[in-house]
């Protein structure tokens, strides 16, 4: 089925509220003094905005996800780490196949999981055998990262890697890292490794245990040899623990704010979970979130799940304020892994668009897995997914109808579609365009990165019939809200 949309889009300035709104700086986190008022509070709260590689970040709105690994052949969900590489048994791979059908998407970053829970490696480590270098693909001399990256470049897209803490061959083989009891010494990141040198230079010095120095000298080849990498996602899941193995983040950033300064980081304070992975999203996602650990600790927030993370009542209890922005991540099949073309489900490109258009629009950032086959492509149907969803988004967003439209007196600087509204009680905007429009979607968007997130309601109506009609409400706007109601034609 194919719907035929319209579409207003409208971007809003932020409505300076309070007086004394111009001596609070706008910063990524703000500390809430024990003294502040609740006004103060909110006041604060309503200058939190995202870092530069944030705001990328949310730019982005579509990303892609790839599980690929031993599962795929295996046909497991989780590795028990103890498999042989050679069950990996991949024939061929085509990754400009993948970024082929992520570009037909409109998706503009693809996240490769280069260690899964099973701590196979897909790139060719100077510091395990288990992955990729001892597989028959290509003479055991293949590197999945590699080819990805090669693509990305070639069709213009972003690269992410997915570097799983847990690591189940770590744990299970006997001269394995995670959870050793080894020492926390001074170390050299990275290692040396004979034969193997780094074209790039920087050394880092960190006081480290064996899994920490190992999983800091891959974070180091997969950041440097690679191209530039936009973001690193660290998994929460842990199917097993050993030896009270911690992870030092600390140095995990260092490093890589260091050799990948453009990259944002999943499961720290820069992107958070949505909460679930079934593509379902809030109706009210903030982005500015409360926190009551220290600002180092920022980093260590726990997967939250609750329904309004970002309300005053939760805003007032905090020590911090920061901005964290959601990412909503889900599978176009049935599980994380491929398993087979038969009985593994695959979403609809129905299913697909409204996931789109709730987490888009909905202020977070949309991640969907497409995990390749065993043949080391897409399968058809998920190719034609793809196709069909970035069909419908340019169909559907492609062009602006409120483009020309002219803005009542409450407008100062109307600058194309950008509006800034100035009363600060009920403030409205009244939009009016030369010829009737008819359209069933308005993207609302907040100036965010200078405004940060101000709106906590609003409403469109529409000019029927010498009469307003409400035609959409909806809670906070954020980075992107999108509002769906059945088609209306209006000038108003
Ligand atoms: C989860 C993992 O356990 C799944 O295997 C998958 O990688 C998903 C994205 O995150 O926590």
């Amino acid at each position: 089925m194919k719907l035929k949309i319209s579409t207003g889009i409208l971007f809003l300035q932020g409505i300076s509220m309070y007086t004394n709104a111009q001596q609070i700086q706008p910063a990524n986190t703000i500390a809430i003094a024990p003294t502040d008022s609740k006004e103060l509070i909110i006041e604060k709260a309503a200058h939190v905005v995202p870092t530069k590689n944030q705001l990328e970040a949310l730019r982005n709105e579509f990303i892609a996800f790839i599980h690929f690994g031993p599962n795929t052949f295996t046909r497991m969900e989780w590795g028990n780490g103890m498999e042989d590489p050679k069950i990996f048994d991949l024939k061929e791979l085509d990754t400009d196949q993948w970024c082929r059908s992520l570009k037909e998407a409109g998706m503009k970053m693809v996240i490769l999981t280069v260690k899964h829970h099973d701590g196979f490696v897909l790139w060719q480590s100077r510091y395990t055998d288990h992955g990729i270098m001892s597989t028959n693909f290509r003479d055991g001399k293949g590197d999945i990262l590699r080819d990805l990256s090669k693509s990305c470049q070639k069709y213009g897209l972003k690269l992410g890697v997915y570097l799983s803490p847990a690591d189940l061959y770590q744990i299970e083989n006997p001269k394995g890292l995670y959870g050793n009891l080894s020492k926390y010494t001074k170390r050299t990141i990275p290692r040396e490794v004979p034969g193997r040198s780094f074209t790039n230079k920087t050394k880092f010095e960190f006081e480290v245990d064996d899994y920490n120095e190992y999983f800091l000298n891959q974070l180091f080849e997969i950041l440097t040899e690679y191209g530039p990498v936009h973001e690193v996602w660290f998994d929460g899941a842990h199917p097993k623990r050993k030896g009270g193995q911690s992870y030092n983040y600390d140095a995990w950033k260092k490093l890589i704010h260091t050799l990948a300064p453009k990259a944002v980081i999943f499961g720290q304070e820069d992107i958070r979970w949505c909460g679930n992975e079934s593509g379902v999203t809030r109706n009210t996602e903030w982005n500015v979130l409360p926190f009551n650990d220290n600002l180092n600790n920022i980093a260590q927030m726990k997967d939250e799940m609750e329904d309004n993370l970002g309300r005053r009542d939760r805003l007032y209890n905090a020590k911090f304020l920061h901005y964290q922005q959601a990412e909503t991540n889900t599978s176009i099949r049935e599980g994380w892994f491929y398993r087979d073309d038969v009985y593994q489900k695959v979403r609809s490109t129905d299913d697909v668009f409204d996931i789109y258009e709730r987490s888009v629009g909905g202020n977070s950032t949309f991640l969907l897995n497409i995990p390749p086959n065993r043949e080391g492509k897409f399968s058809a149907k998920d190719v034609e997914v793809l196709k069909e969803t970035g069909n419908r988004i340019r169909e559907t967003y492609g062009k602006n109808l409120l483009q020309n439209a002219r803005g009542n007196k409450q407008v100062l600087d109307h600058n194309d579609t950008t509006y800034t509204l100035l009363k600060k009680d009920n403030p409205q905007l009244i939009l009016e365009t030369a010829a009737p429009v008819t359209f069933n979607r308005l993207v609302l968007q907040e100036a965010v990165s200078t405004h940060s997130e101000r709106v906590e309601s609003h409403a469109v109506d529409a000019w029927i019939n010498g009469n307003w009609k409400e035609i959409a409400r909806a809670t906070n706007i954020g980075y992107k809200r999108i509002l769906r109601f059945p088609e209306v034609t209006t000038k108003k």
